[in-house]
């Protein structure tokens, strides 16, 4: 790791806020790399979108050139309450909005070009969508994030120092005028070729120093300390290493990048494949969040109004994301009107109740948890914490004792097909491996098993079971678990 690496990555350094001290009723220590209290509250979300929507959304395209007329901007009923109370409607905690794209058009009216919206006819420049949807986020209880690409295929600027002060002060301007920003998306793409002021040319930079991310993240983090940063590399929340929304089987929040060639990472240079699965006992806590599209394109385009994806698929990304401990950052591009499609609305609606059927009931809750140790035999770490719904609750057992098990008796036999599991992460990722069995016949035989458990571990089974007693048992642990949930649902149809 280079200078400039190691500097960014401890400039974020997570885990140092936390020093390893028991809490005062003898709890365990924390575990390795602690998750901060912005990371902390940003794994609450779980679910939340982006909002793909500028330029492209009227030129048809995916990434603009950057010469594009600021005209061509003009959406006919653009309504951003019908887009948030859509996104609500699936369950979204918050909303991410590409600010400015790689075609460098600004969606406010930005004092630092005039590529920007101020220029197109649209409300005869008066508009700002960034001011009317953060506020209309705001208005219905969703969090608001921006998304301002690094690259910019319009500036004359773009390669040369000039344009890290533009830069900044995009961001600046996005941090300060806005309100609360709970993610700033810092974007790995750089192309190359692009207008840049009309010189039509390739353009290269170098990932590694160019952008000065120590400095770019700092200025994030005196305008919005609250805010969660996201890039290849956190410093808060890592990219998953794919743009299909799924995470690795196996997928640890914490992570140490490395670079496509195995020397020093940067934004658009890591080793993607690391991405999906973390590093196990990494030196900081950098979650995945799994960004993908309801539709093939990040951008509305007419000819995909048949391809969007269904509220089944959107359940199984769900599993292989929020399941696998990370985020699921599901885009919802708007079309030329400035709203959500209706196929898109109403998948993600039929998504968010398929899920919230799901786990509304808890076939745990009414069972008899018994656990072969609890900590110092004090009830407050007793078993009734894995089903009291709480994530500050756990179980947890005394130091010494490093694969526990806990036995679960129904009072009538319980039909599920849906296992969940959480650690109480502030205590770091624990658990290395468990499995779960269930009684049949007399002798107990194994349902599942698995790796990482983390902020949320689901695992569908491949059909219901029907049992009258299951057992857990952690198998991989290099200390004392300290497991917050245990759940078991019956998927809903
Ligand atoms: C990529 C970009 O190039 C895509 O256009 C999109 O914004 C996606 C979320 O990130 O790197
Ligand atoms: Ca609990």
């Amino acid at each position: 790791m280079n200078t400039m690496t190691r500097r960014s990555l401890l400039l974020a350094a997570p885990g140092v806020a936390f020093a390893a001290k028991r809490d005062s009723a003898g709890g365990p220590l924390p575990y390795g790399a602690l998750p901060s209290t912005r990371q902390l509250r940003w794994h609450q979300m779980e679910t939340y979108s982006f909002v793909h929507f500028s330029m492209n959304t009227f030129t048809d395209k995916e990434w603009g050139y950057g010469d594009e007329d600021p005209s061509l901007f003009n959406p006919t009923a653009f309504d951003p309450d019908q887009i948030v109370t859509s996104l609500k409607a699936g369950g979204m905690k918050g909303v991410i909005l590409t600010c400015k794209h790689h075609d460098g058009f600004c969606l406010w009216p930005t004092q630092t070009t005039e590529h920007c919206i101020r220029n197109s006819h649209w409300r005869n420049g008066k508009g700002d969508v960034v001011r009317d949807l953060s506020r209309a986020a705001h208005r219905h209880g969703l969090k608001f994030g921006v998304y301002l690409s690094p690259w910019d295929r319009n500036s004359a600027y773009y390669g040369k120092p000039e344009y890290i002060k533009l830069y900044w002060q995009q961001l600046t301007e996005l941090l300060s005028r806005y309100g609360p920003v709970f993610e700033v998306w810092f974007d790995g793409a750089n192309g190359g070729d692009g207008y840049y002021g009309g010189a039509r040319e390739k353009r290269t930079i170098d990932k590694q120093t160019y952008y000065d991310w120590p400095n770019t993240w700092a200025l994030v983090r005196k305008l919005q300390p609250e805010a969660v940063i996201f890039s290849d590399v956190g410093p808060d929340v890592r990219w998953v290493g794919n743009e299909k929304g799924r995470a690795g089987e196996t997928c640890w929040e914490t992570y140490d990048p490395v670079g496509e060639n195995g020397g020093p990472a940067s934004p658009g240079n890591v080793r993607a494949k690391d991405s999906m699965v973390g590093t196990r006992n990494g030196s900081h806590w950098i979650p995945p969040e799994c960004d993908v599209s309801i539709r093939p394109g990040w951008f509305w385009h007419e000819n995909e109004n048949g391809k969007v994806k269904s509220p089944r698929e959107l359940m199984d990304l769900y599993y292989e994301s929020v399941g696998r401990g990370a985020s699921f950052l599901l885009n919802m591009p708007p079309d030329r009107r400035g709203v959500l499609y209706d196929t898109d609305v109403a998948s993600l609606k039929q998504f968010g109740e398929l899920a919230a059927n799901t786990f509304a009931k808890n076939l745990a809750t009414g069972a008899k948890l018994k656990a072969s140790n609890v900590r110092g035999g004090n009830s407050g770490y007793g078993p009734r914490n894995l089903v009291d719904g709480r994530r500050d609750t756990y179980w947890a057992t005394d130091d010494s004792v490093k694969n526990p098990e806990l036995t679960v008796d129904f009072v009538q036999p319980a039909t599920f097909n849906v296992i969940r599991l959480r650690e109480d992460i502030r205590l770091g990722q624990r658990i290395g491996a468990f499995a779960i069995d269930s009684w049949k016949d007399g002798a107990w035989s194994v349902l599942t098993q698995g790796t990482s458990v983390g902020a949320r571990r689901l695992i569908r089974l491949d059909s219901s079971v029907n049992t009258g007693r299951l057992r857990l048992r952690i198998t991989e642990s290099p200390v004392c678990p300290a497991l917050s949930e245990f759940g078991l649902f019956a998927e809903a149809s």
